[in-house]
């Protein structure tokens, strides 16, 4: 293992255990050789804590920053991003260098190579090009930085109330920057961006190295956002990847308890018809089924239909959210 270097992502809810816990999964599945460890805010339970020792190398407790700039927030349509200031202890951890992944992104490849880039390294937003998304970068931990961004965040604040908007005022010179700092799109892909160029999805499809679900619909969200009538066929072409998010769960966790050791792999499956649809569990061994030629379909929960007994609770909260298990997480 190379010293010194990390994956980092960052957790300030439970909810977002699940996606976390895709992201360290996945990187040790690619082989990758750095550490893979989160950050973790103080309200973080003790039992994701537990699901989290189990994927991760490392837990580093960190306290929970907010900008409470809700004005700015709700410009973004996203009151609740103030604590993804949090993010800003990335510069305080003690690595040489830090590849910091969302908990809302899923690696699709070993991208270590990441590592050869040099802090700030970053991929163009979707909505603002000239702007750099702050779900995937690269930086080198530095105390003098974390002064000068705590400080900056006390003078002027953030332009859009989070991580990013400081972060781009920060680094404000990425746009104009060498090659090397700018990260092909490729690298934070957002199938789920309200603006998506579709034909150029579909030719670089298989060049998506991670993808990057941002918005409030979260792939473990997933109830029915994104059957027909939200979306135009081509844009449902992008969204296979929520699928793919949930191929890759169901591969780690299935339907078992995370605590048990060898995970069976079982697929949520739904009827064709979106309309009468029940959500069934079929016992589907992604390594031996079709489904790289015909993807099978989102999961899909109809509250009006119990779903099928297979499908049992693997997070705690999942119990708690209802009687009946949705596989759904919120806060
Ligand atoms: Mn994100």
């Amino acid at each position: 293992m190379v010293r010194n270097e990390a994956y980092v992502t960052l957790l300030v809810t439970d909810s977002y255990a699940p996606g976390a816990l895709v992201v360290a999964n996945t990187l040790r599945e690619y082989g990758t050789t750095r550490e893979i460890a989160v950050m973790v805010t103080s309200n973080i339970t003790e039992q994701t804590r537990d699901l989290l020792k189990l994927s991760f190398d490392r837990i580093i407790d960190i306290d929970k920053k907010d900008s409470g700039q809700l004005n700015e927030l709700s410009l973004l349509g996203r009151p609740e991003l103030g604590v993804t200031w949090s993010k800003l202890a990335v510069w305080q951890l003690d690595y040489d260098k830090v590849v910091f992944l969302d908990a809302d992104v899923l690696p699709l490849r070993l991208v270590d190579e990441l590592f050869d880039r040099p802090e700030f390294s970053a991929a163009p937003d979707a909505g603002w090009p000239d702007c750099f998304n702050s779900g995937v970068f690269v930086a080198v931990p530095n105390a003098e930085t974390y002064k000068e961004l705590c400080a900056l965040a006390t003078s002027k604040g953030s332009f859009d109330g989070g991580d990013q908007g400081l972060l781009n005022t920060y680094f404000s010179s990425w746009a104009t920057s060498a090659p090397e700092h700018r990260l092909p799109f490729t690298y934070n892909t957002t199938p789920t961006a309200v603006y998506s160029y579709v034909p150029a999805y579909r030719v670089n499809r298989d060049k998506v190295a991670i993808a990057h679900f941002i918005g409030t619909l979260k792939p473990w969200h997933v109830q029915q956002p994104f059957s027909s009538g939200h979306h135009s066929s081509s844009q449902e072409e992008k969204l296979d990847l929520v699928q793919q998010w949930w191929l890759t769960y169901n591969r780690y966790y299935g339907t078992k308890p995370t605590t048990e050791t060898a995970p069976l792999p079982e697929t949520v499956t739904v009827a064709a018809n979106d309309e009468s649809v029940a959500a069934n569990a079929s016992s589907t061994n992604p390594n031996t089924s079709s489904s790289a030629s015909q993807p099978p379909k989102l999961p899909v929960f109809d509250p009006a239909v119990p779903p099928n007994s297979k499908v049992k609770p693997v997070f705690p909260w999942e119990q708690n959210r209802s009687e009946i298990c949705t596989r759904v997480w919120y806060d």
